[in-house]
C-alpha cells in the first residue's frame, strides 16, 4: 500500500465501508474512560458506538492514560480519537472504525482539564478498565491499601491524586461540594463483585479525609458491577497492516481482538446509560453468577494455560492449547475441579461455555501471548484460582489440577523456562515473589516461601494441609519437566 494518509474525522466521509453506519452525529462526552487501553477500545467503546446509532444520545467517550502515557494519547488524538477494531476469526479479518471515542487525557500533565470533564453533569459514567492492581485494595480488608505509596501519597495531597481511589474521591468531592448529581461509577475489570470492590475502595479512603463525604458516597454514588469479556492482545505490526490493508489508510493503533464478546452489567444508573441492551449487552440484577463463572472458568484456565506454556515454550494461548495433552488437562480441569463450584441458574450451560471457550482459545488469528496473561500473577491468582480451591477444601474435594496451576506460577517465578531461556517477570509483588523463588533450592522451599506471602495467600489456606501437599506433588513433578508433568496430570482421573 503507498497511501500513507492516516485515519481523521475528516476522512470518515470515505471510510463509510468500514464504519457501522454513516448515520453518526457527533456526541458529547458522557462517560470518561480511566484506562484506555486495548480492552476498552475493543469492548465499552464500540458497545456504546453501536448504542448511540440505535438511539441516540451524548455518550462520547474521554479516555484517560492513569501512567502517564503520553505517547499513547498523542497518537490517539492525532487520529482524531479514531482508530479500528480489527477482528480476527476462523473465517478472516473485519475491520471496523471506531468513532466513540471523543478526548485523550493523560494523567497526570492533564489534571485540570480531566477535572473539567469530572465537574461537567454532563458525564454521567466513569468507568473503569485499570488492571486488577489499579485499585489499590488491601487483599486483608479489601479497604483501599494505606501502605500502598500512591494511596499514602492522594491521602496527603487529595488535590493532585494519582490512584483510583484518589481520583474517583476527588472527583465526587467537586461535585458533592457544587451540589451536583453525582456520576455512575462502573468497574470493568476482572476483580469479583467489582463494582463493590470499587466502592469499598473510594469509601474507605473518603472516610479517612472526610467523614461525610464517604456516607455522601454510600448513599448517593451507584457501583454497579460487571462482567466482561473479550480475548483482546495487544497490537502488532501484523494488526497495522490488516487496518491499512482494508482502510486504505494509516492507522497506529488499532486493536486486534476475536469476534466473541459478552457484557453482562447490573442495571444500576441512576443518572442513565447507553442503551447498550441494543449492542447486546445483557442488563440483569445480579452479575456473581456470571462473573464468577468467568473468572474460574476462563480467567483461571488461561492463567493456567499461560504459566505452564511460560515453561514450555508455547507462544500463544492456541499453540498452548493445540497440544493435545495440555487441551485434556484444561478440558478436566473445568469439568471436574471448577464446573461443579459454580452456582449458575438452570439455563446457563457449563459445559457449552467449557466448550466454547476452548474452541475461542484455539483461534489461530488471534495471537494471543501467554506472557501477556502470565503478567500479575499476584492479583489474578486469588479471584481466578485461589477462590475455587478454598471452596473445594471446604467441601473436602480434590484440588490436584488446581493446585498444579498453582504451582506452575511458583515455577514460573524463578524466571526461566525448561530450556534455560530467560524471561521478566511483571508483577507488582515482583521483587518479593522473585526473591523467595529464586532462593528456593527444594520443592518444600519454593511452596512454603511462597505459601508465606500473605498479600496472595490468606492464612486459612496458607495454613492447609492437603494444600500445601497437592502443591508440593505438583511442584516436585515440574521439577522433572513441564511437558512431563502436563502428560501425567492429563492423564489423571
Ligand atoms: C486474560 C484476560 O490477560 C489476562 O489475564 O485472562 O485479559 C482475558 O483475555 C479477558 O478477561 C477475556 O475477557
Amino acid at each position: 500500500m503507498t497511501d500513507k494518509s492516516t485515519l481523521s474525522r475528516s476522512s470518515l466521509s470515505a471510510l463509510e465501508a468500514h464504519c457501522l453506519s454513516s448515520g453518526w452525529h457527533e456526541p458529547a462526552i458522557g462517560i470518561v474512560h480511566l484506562g484506555i487501553g486495548n480492552f476498552h477500545r475493543a469492548h465499552e467503546a464500540l458497545y456504546t458506538e453501536e448504542a448511540m446509532l440505535a438511539q441516540a444520545g451524548d455518550w462520547g467517550i474521554c479516555g484517560v492514560t492513569l501512567q502517564g502515557d503520553v505517547s499513547k494519547r498523542d497518537a490517539l488524538m492525532a487520529q482524531d480519537g479514531l482508530y479500528s477494531v480489527v477482528e480476527r476469526g476462523p473465517e478472516g479479518v473485519r475491520v471496523t472504525v471506531v468513532r466513540a471515542l471523543r478526548e485523550v487525557l493523560a494523567m497526570p500533565f492533564d489534571r485540570a482539564r480531566l477535572f473539567e470533564r469530572f465537574a461537567d453533569e454532563r458525564v454521567r459514567i466513569v468507568s473503569l478498565t485499570v488492571t486488577e492492581k489499579g485499585y489499590c485494595l488491601d487483599p486483608r480488608t479489601g479497604d483501599a491499601d494505606f501502605a500502598h505509596p500512591g494511596v499514602a501519597h492522594d491521602l496527603a495531597h487529595p488535590d493532585a491524586p494519582s490512584t483510583v481511589p484518589g481520583i474517583l474521591c476527588a472527583a465526587l468531592k467537586a461535585r458533592r461540594d457544587a451540589g451536583k448529581p453525582p456520576f455512575t461509577v462502573l468497574s470493568c475489570d476482572n476483580l469479583s463483585h467489582n463494582g463493590d470492590a470499587l466502592r469499598q475502595a473510594v469509601c474507605s479512603f473518603a472516610r479517612r479525609l472526610d467523614p461525610a463525604l464517604a456516607t455522601w458516597i454510600e448513599t448517593e454514588v451507584a457501583f454497579p458491577s460487571t462482567m466482561v469479556d473479550r480475548i483482546v492482545p495487544a497490537t502488532t505490526d501484523a494488526d497495522r497492516e490488516a487496518a491499512q490493508a482494508a482502510l486504505g489508510m494509516r492507522d497506529e493503533i488499532p486493536v486486534p481482538c476475536e469476534p466473541f464478546r459478552q457484557w453482562v452489567i447490573e442495571d444500576r444508573f441512576p443518572a442513565g446509560r447507553p442503551a447498550w441492551e441494543t449492542a447486546g449487552a445483557q442488563l440483569v440484577d445480579d452479575v456473581a453468577p456470571f462473573e464468577i463463572a468467568k473468572l474460574r472458568m476462563l480467567n483461571a484456565t488461561h492463567s493456567t494455560l499461560a504459566y505452564l506454556s511460560m515453561l514450555t515454550g508455547f507462544e500463544t494461548i492456541s499453540d498452548a492449547v493445540g497440544h493435545a495433552p495440555l487441551r485434556t488437562l484444561i478440558h478436566a480441569m473445568m469439568t471436574r475441579e471448577i464446573a461443579p463450584t459454580l452456582a449458575v441458574p438452570a439455563s446457563f450451560d457449563l459445559a457449552g461455555y467449557r466448550d466454547a471457550l476452548l474452541d475461542r482459545y484455539a483461534n489461530p488469528a488471534l495471537k494471543h501471548r501467554c506472557a501477556q496473561i502470565a503478567m500479575d500473577g499476584s492479583q489474578k491468582m486469588p479471584p481466578r484460582i485461589l477462590s475455587t480451591i478454598a471452596a473445594r477444601l471446604d467441601a473436602g474435594q480434590p484440588i490436584e489440577r488446581l493446585a498444579l496451576a498453582v504451582a506452575a506460577w511458583f515455577a514460573f517465578l524463578r524466571g526461566r523456562a525448561d530450556d534455560g531461556a530467560r524471561y521478566a517477570i511483571s508483577d507488582p509483588l515482583a521483587e518479593r515473589l522473585t526473591q523467595a523463588a529464586e532462593r528456593a533450592d527444594t520443592p518444600e522451599h519454593l511452596v512454603d516461601a511462597l505459601l508465606a506471602v500473605s498479600d496472595v495467600f490468606p492464612a486459612s489456606l496458607a495454613r492447609n494441609p492437603a494444600l500445601r501437599e497437592a502443591l508440593l506433588r505438583a511442584a516436585t513433578k515440574l521439577r522433572g519437566g513441564a511437558l512431563a508433568t502436563i502428560d501425567e496430570y492429563a492423564r489423571m482421573d
